[in-house]
């Protein structure tokens, strides 16, 4: 990137630097069935330092991102011969929402319900061609900025801000969809509930704010001891965490929340000069065929206050 202004003001250079490293994490798709069209504007993008793929018609475009989830702008041309611009964006608003891919339509065309079309069918944004080379820089920079806002946002909104695990809303939010995937695949699931024990006491011994890096740390070593691949854990309460594992039946479950209570009971957490160890109980339950996962979250509950009674650092089901 080179300022266009013969002063070579430090703060545009370091501005432009900043952008460059920014712009090589955001990947754009480039569509267009004209391959100088299409490689124009692939090369606009790439001396810019994003990271550009190109596909020279809808059906490539929409199988290009199924297979790269993270390309977050796709720059469509309009006229194409088997799906043209309106088809592939409201393809891919059927997919993807606005938020998680930004669509910027292109054309050629004089008519300027283009643009408007475009819009219509879920683009965000339209660059008319012949473009202006810093319109186009402009447009892209403005699109993937507010598609990383947006990123942000959700990522804060959906974590718990003392432990960084995913936070109640999030949890609720997907585990129905990874139980359906898994019955899809005509398997079951399961759902483990954890509760520390006697954390009250910690706290009145030791003061809230200890109470809280502990629980960041209890939290860090849940977070260790289950695989965040297969499994969804959140922090559903104050000490409380809940885990969905996905395809796994009752006993599985049993099986790896008990290494969960395990790795819990054998941690200590260091708070200055305190030395502080902790355990925890788990009660878990399936969620069958038929079953609904809220009926299973009231039987991991109950589970749960088995093993509270049954002595605590235990796992019930
Ligand atoms: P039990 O073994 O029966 O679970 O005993 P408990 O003392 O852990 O009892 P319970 O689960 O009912 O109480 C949870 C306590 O955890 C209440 C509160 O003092 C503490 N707590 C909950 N959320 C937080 C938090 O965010 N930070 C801190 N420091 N303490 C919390
Ligand atoms: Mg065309
Ligand atoms: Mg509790
Ligand atoms: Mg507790």
């Amino acid at each position: 990137y080179v300022p266009k202004d013969s002063e070579f003001a430090l703060d545009t250079l370091v501005r432009a630097v900043k952008r460059a490293l920014t712009n090589r994490q955001t990947r754009i798709l480039v569509v267009d069935d004209v391959k100088a069209t299409r490689r124009l504007l692939a090369h606009m993008l790439t001396v810019q330092q994003y990271d550009v793929v190109e596909a020279d018609s809808g059906a490539e475009a929409l199988s290009l991102l199924e297979a790269n989830p993270d390309i977050r702008l796709v720059v469509s041309d309009y006229n194409m011969p088997d799906m043209d611009g309106y088809e592939l964006t409201r393809h891919i608003r059927r997919r993807f929402s606005a938020s998680g891919l930004r669509v910027i339509g292109v054309s050629s065309s004089s008519d300027r319900m283009v643009s408007v079309g475009f819009l219509k069918a879920g683009a965000n944004d339209f660059i008319s061609m012949p473009f202006v080379p810093e319109e186009l820089q402009c447009r892209i920079a403005s699109n993937a900025e507010t598609q990383e806002q947006i990123a942000q946002l959700r990522n804060l909104a959906s974590r718990d801000a003392l432990t960084g695990l995913f936070n109640r809303r999030h949890f609720f939010e997907h585990a129905p969809g990874l139980i359906a995937e898994a019955r899809a695949r005509r398997q079951k699931s399961a759902v483990a509930i954890l509760d520390i024990d006697d954390f009250k006491q910690l706290n009145d011994s030791h003061g809230h704010d200890l109470g809280d890096r502990v629980l960041a740390g209890v939290a860090r070593c849940i977070a260790q001891s289950v695989d965040g691949s297969s499994s969804l854990l959140a922090r559903i309460g104050g000490e409380e965490f809940a885990i969905l594992f996905p395809g796994l039946d009752a006993k599985a479950a049993m099986r790896r929340s008990d290494h969960v209570r395990l790795d819990v009971s054998h941690e200590t957490v260091m708070v200055g000069e305190h030395q502080i160890a902790l355990t925890a109980s788990i009660g878990v339950a399936e969620i069958d065929e038929n079953g609904s996962f809220d009926q299973a979250l009231i039987a991991a509950d109950r589970a749960l206050y088995a093993a509270k009674r049954e002595g605590r650092n235990r796992v019930c089901v």
